[in-house]
C-alpha cells in the first residue's frame, strides 16, 4: 500500500495538500507522521526524503517528495483521482494559479503560518505591505474563479480539483487569521471549511500534543532555518 510521509497536522500545509489530494481521489494509504523540528525530526525524515521534507509518498519503496509530484503521480497512476478542469483553457489557467500558489505567496506563507488550532485575529493593517498584497491577490484569485464558474459548482473551478487542493490550506490560514474577503472569495472558504475530509483533518490536528513555538508566536520562519510554507 501507498505511505505518505506528512508532519504535525496543526503547522504542516504541506502535508495536508497531499494528504487531501489523496483522501478525495479515494486513494488508499498509511500514514507515517514526523512531528517537525523535534531533535530527531532530520534523522527521520531523512530516512525518506533527500530534502528533508514532508510530504514524501511511498510507493513500494519508491519515494516521490514534493506536493505537485506526488499530485501528478497519483493522478497519472488512478484513473478517475482528483484531476485538473476538463476545458483546456480552464486547466491552463488552474495550473497558473496552482503554480504561483506553490512557487509564490511568500509572506503570506511567513506572517500567517498555517496553526489550525489557533484562533488569533489579526488587523491587516499590522501585516507587512507585502502580505497585504498577497492576501488580495489570493482574493483576486478566488473571486475571479467563483464569478466565472458559479453556474458549475462550489469550487474554484465548478467540480473539485487540484487548484483547490492547493488553495485550501490558505483558506485555513484565513479562517485562523480571521483575513476579511471578499464574498465571493468567502464561498470558496466556505467550500473548503465545508469539505468532510478537512474537518476530519482539523479535528486530528486539535488532538496532536506537540507545539511549535516560533509558529504560535508567529515568528517569521524566515528568521530561522526552517520552511513552513
Ligand atoms: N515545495 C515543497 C515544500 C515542502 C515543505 O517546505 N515542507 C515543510 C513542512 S510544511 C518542511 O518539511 N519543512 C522542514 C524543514 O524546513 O526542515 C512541497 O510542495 O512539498
Amino acid at each position: 500500500m501507498l505511505q505518505l510521509v506528512i508532519a504535525n497536522r496543526n503547522y504542516s500545509s504541506w502535508s495536508l495538500r497531499a494528504w487531501l489530494y489523496l483522501a478525495e481521489s479515494g486513494i488508499e494509504f498509511e500514514e507515517i507522521r514526523i512531528p517537525l523540528f523535534t531533535d530527531q525530526w532530520r534523522e527521520e525524515i531523512a530516512r525518506y526524503s533527500p530534502v528533508g521534507r514532508v510530504p514524501v509518498l511511498i510507493d513500494d519503496g519508491f519515494s516521490i517528495w514534493d506536493s505537485t509530484a506526488i499530485i501528478e503521480y497519483a493522478r497519472e497512476q488512478f484513473p478517475g483521482a482528483v484531476d485538473w478542469p476538463e476545458d483546456h483553457k480552464q486547466r491552463a489557467h488552474a495550473r497558473s494559479i496552482s503554480a504561483e500558489m506553490h512557487s509564490g505567496f511568500l509572506a503570506l506563507r511567513d506572517e500567517l503560518p498555517q496553526n489550525l488550532r489557533a484562533r488569533c485575529p489579526l488587523d491587516t493593517q499590522s501585516l507587512g505591505e507585502e502580505c497585504r498584497q498577497q492576501i488580495q491577490r489570493v482574493d483576486q484569485i478566488w473571486s475571479e474563479c467563483r464569478n466565472e464558474n458559479r453556474s458549475s459548482g462550489k469550487w474554484l473551478f465548478g467540480t473539485f480539483s487540484i487548484a483547490d487542493v492547493m488553495f485550501a490550506p490558505v483558506a485555513l490560514r484565513f479562517v485562523t487569521y480571521e483575513i476579511a474577503v471578499s464574498p465571493e472569495a468567502g464561498e470558496f472558504m466556505d467550500a473548503v471549511c465545508g469539505l468532510q475530509s478537512v474537518q476530519q483533518w482539523i479535528a486530528a490536528a486539535r488532538e496532536e500534543k506537540e507545539s511549535i513555538s516560533f509558529i504560535d508566536q508567529r515568528i517569521p520562519a524566515c528568521e530561522t532555518d526552517l520552511t513552513l510554507g
